[in-house]
């Protein structure tokens, strides 16, 4: 699906607003220095584009933003990931692969709606998303017990959740949705009482940690590549908590009982074998937050820069 697979277009969101815990806006920073770019173009042979400076979005957040339907930092969150979606559309629109550095699971609202419209015009294909994450992040505005929008992305993007207004996610329209069939989780083990009604009433195909312990974490991968069906273009979105806090202590809700990294590793593996990728989000890793300080925010880094060099073909031979 990519005519100039080597290429790939950077896009680095320092945001922190769809949650409330700062230091997740320093996740790309931190991946850079700590080599990832660098790794991706030498060792990997990646042609990068418009990696050059990590992005704050500054001039999209107003000074009052207060709550809508729930919804906190609704204003700025929806500007934000408008302008994210511009961006990986523009990069997608030239056939590259684009990796997106996040920031909190919002930004996936920008990513997928700028790779679902770019896939329709370039190639008149609906995108298949493949989110891996402890957590659903399906919670309508009227579901979310929290009100942080990093607990809601894929409500909007499937239409699920819906606004008329511009500066709460009204710009979002047919061409940046994906269909809630061409939907795969891996990995779940927190998922609200809301979210699971809305799972089950959509028929949305889901892997939990049970099923992964159950037929491991081959035969899940193969079950998810099923589902969504060979030659659809694939967006991957990897929540860095859906590792076990063994592997990824730095992030805002940790859950205990998830993957090792070797299984995330594996994930990601099997997705770029597929040779239908065409985006990935690595999101969450927050280098803020340890309680180990120094060293679990290094080993969450760490892992972060595993998960996407599997993601772009590094392991396979
Ligand atoms: N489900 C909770 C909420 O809606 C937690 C979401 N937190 C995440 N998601 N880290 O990946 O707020
Ligand atoms: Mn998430
Ligand atoms: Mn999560
Ligand atoms: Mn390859």
């Amino acid at each position: 699906f990519l005519s100039r697979p080597e290429d790939l277009g950077i896009v680095a969101v320092g945001f922190s607003g769809g949650q409330g815990k700062p230091g997740v806006d320093a996740a790309p920073t931190a991946l850079i220095e700590s080599g990832l770019l660098t790794q991706l173009r030498d060792e990997l042979g990646y042609t990068l584009h418009g990696h050059d400076a990590v992005q704050t979005y500054t001039d999209l957040v107003p000074a009052q933003d207060p709550p809508h339907r729930g919804m906190k930092n609704p204003r700025a969150v929806s500007a934000v990931t408008r302008r994210i979606a511009e961006q990986v559309y523009a990069q997608a629109r030239e056939g590259r692969l684009v990796l997106t550095l996040g920031g909190d699971h919002s930004i996936a609202i920008g990513t997928i709606a700028g790779s679902a419209k770019a896939t329709r015009e370039r190639l008149g294909r609906e995108l298949a998303v493949i989110w891996v994450d402890a957590h659903a992040d399906i919670n309508t505005p009227e579901t979310s017990g929290s009100g942080n929008v990093h607990g809601m992305p894929v409500s909007f993007l499937t239409g699920l959740a819906r606004e008329d207004k511009e500066e709460f996610f009204g710009w979002l329209t047919d061409e940046h949705r994906v269909s809630v069939k061409k939907l795969v989780y891996i990995g779940l083990r927190d998922v609200d009482a809301g979210e699971k009604r809305i799972l089950r009433e959509n028929g949305i195909k889901a892997f939990s940690m049970f099923d992964i312990d159950r037929h491991g974490i081959g035969r899940v991968m193969e079950m998810a590549l099923a589902h969504i069906g060979n030659d659809t273009p694939i967006h991957l979105s990897f929540d860095v908590d859906a590792l076990d806090p063994m592997w990824a202590p730095s992030t805002g809700t940790p859950v205990r009982g998830g993957l090792t990294l070797r299984e995330g590793d594996y994930i990601c593996e099997s997705v770029h074998q597929t040779g239908s990728l065409v985006a990935v989000d690595l999101v969450e890793v927050n280098p803020r937050l340890a309680s180990d300080a120094d060293l679990g925010a290094h080993e969450t880094v760490r892992a972060g820069c595993s998960i996407v060099r599997c993601a772009l073909g590094e392991s396979l031979l």
